[in-house]
């Protein structure tokens, strides 16, 4: 059984691509030279079928986890309006997340034993959903920022090499683009309001900049003291799973999203924040990396309560499951005796 982590084959890593000792490898191979797609029915070094496994399930469970914020606050939206657009925004996480583990059973896991390694621990999800969502400003704060974060890191995916995460990326960052613009709207709405919704809207945006930042991972090169480093990337790219590195990514995000504060007419909580006309980007100040370790390793303020409500909502479907099975079953069995 596929388990998470780093579980590479020996010799696998420093491997390029398919290795093209075989036809089956020269093809895969040479579907990467021509930037094409792999299929499921392809043949496929076993190393990119994990990568690939590990990153759509954790991606798939940060969809599904990242629903929880953001449900928090669907009974006490301010209005109808603003209860509709949240309703909609995490049904389509939850669809989100849907896609993604159909996809990932394409490379032959079953959903059941995703789920597994997510319940007991062995899967990761986004750092991001560890935060609480302290007041209305949060939900804003979330659509604008940390959706925004995933438009950036996802726009590059509709363009990855397995060609059932890619076709789902690019319904998924469509739908991301209305959570982003959602959000966006409704910190404007807040920073036009009364000085003390202004004043929340910047409380939200001081506490969710940093998570947001971390979001993308580690430096793709050893540039921290604490030494925090992106494992995977190298190799990723290699095999145009990841298209752009997360650093990349991070300051494409810095240098959209600055501006958009500045609009909003709120401050970035970064002293070192600063713009390089040499360069053309947005210097921002130091990330703090323990932070995050710590929150991956299952200590940040909402871990444990993310991982309580994901198991009680698993356990209270099990008769959903179990429904859908035996309607299965019946209508199988219909088939087979009308054939
Ligand atoms: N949190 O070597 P790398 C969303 C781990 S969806 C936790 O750089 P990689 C929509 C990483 O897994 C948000 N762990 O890894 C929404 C690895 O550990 P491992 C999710 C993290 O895979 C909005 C280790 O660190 N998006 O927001 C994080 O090449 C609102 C070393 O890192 C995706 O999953 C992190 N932030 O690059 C929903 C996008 N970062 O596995 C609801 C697809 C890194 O060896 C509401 N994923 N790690 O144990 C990716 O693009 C990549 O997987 C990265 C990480 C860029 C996240």
């Amino acid at each position: 059984m596929y388990t998470q982590g780093l579980d590479i084959p020996k010799g696998e890593t420093s491997i390029p691509l398919g290795s093209g000792e075989s036809p089956e490898a020269a093809r895969f191979d040479a579907i990467m030279a021509a930037d094409e797609k792999i299929e499921p029915k392809d043949w496929m070094p076993e190393g990119y079928r994990k990568t690939l496994i590990r990153q759509i399930s954790q991606h798939a469970h940060s969809e599904v986890i990242g629903m929880q914020p953001e449900g928090n606050w669907i009974t006490r939206a301010p209005s109808l309006r603003r209860k509709a657009i949240l309703m909609a925004k995490v049904q389509d996480e939850a669809g989100h997340g849907l896609y993604l583990y159909s996809a990932a059973e394409t490379l032959g896991v079953s959903r059941d034993e995703l789920v597994e390694q997510l319940l007991n621990g062995s899967a990761k999800y986004s750092s991001i959903f560890n935060y609480p969502t302290l007041t209305w400003a949060d939900i804003g704060a979330i659509g604008w920022l940390v959706d925004g974060a995933a438009i950036m890191n996802q726009i590059p995916l509709c363009r990855c090499s397995y060609g059932p995460y890619a076709r789902a990326m690019i319904r998924i960052c469509k739908e991301e683009s209305f959570h982003q613009r959602q959000g966006y709207e409704l910190m404007l709405s807040l920073a036009r309001g009364t000085p003390e919704q202004k004043a929340m809207a910047q409380d939200a945006l001081n506490r969710w900049w940093w998570p947001s930042l971390m979001m993308f991972g580690p430096h793709d090169t050893k540039t921290d003291a604490d030494g925090m480093k992106s494992q995977h990337s190298e190799q990723s790219m290699r095999w145009r799973i990841k298209r752009v590195s997360n650093d990349e990514l991070r300051q494409k995000f810095v240098d959209v999203t600055v501006p958009q504060a500045e609009y909003l007419g709120l401050t970035v909580p970064d002293p070192d924040l600063k713009w390089n006309a040499e360069t053309g980007h947005y210097e921002f100040g130091p990330i703090d990396w323990e932070e995050f370790k710590n929150v991956v390793a299952g200590n940040g303020p909402c871990n444990a309560k993310r991982m309580k409500q994901r198991r009680a909502a698993h356990e209270n479907g099990a008769w959903v499951r179990k429904a859908a099975l035996a309607y299965a079953e019946k209508r199988a069995k219909r088939q087979a005796a009308a054939a």
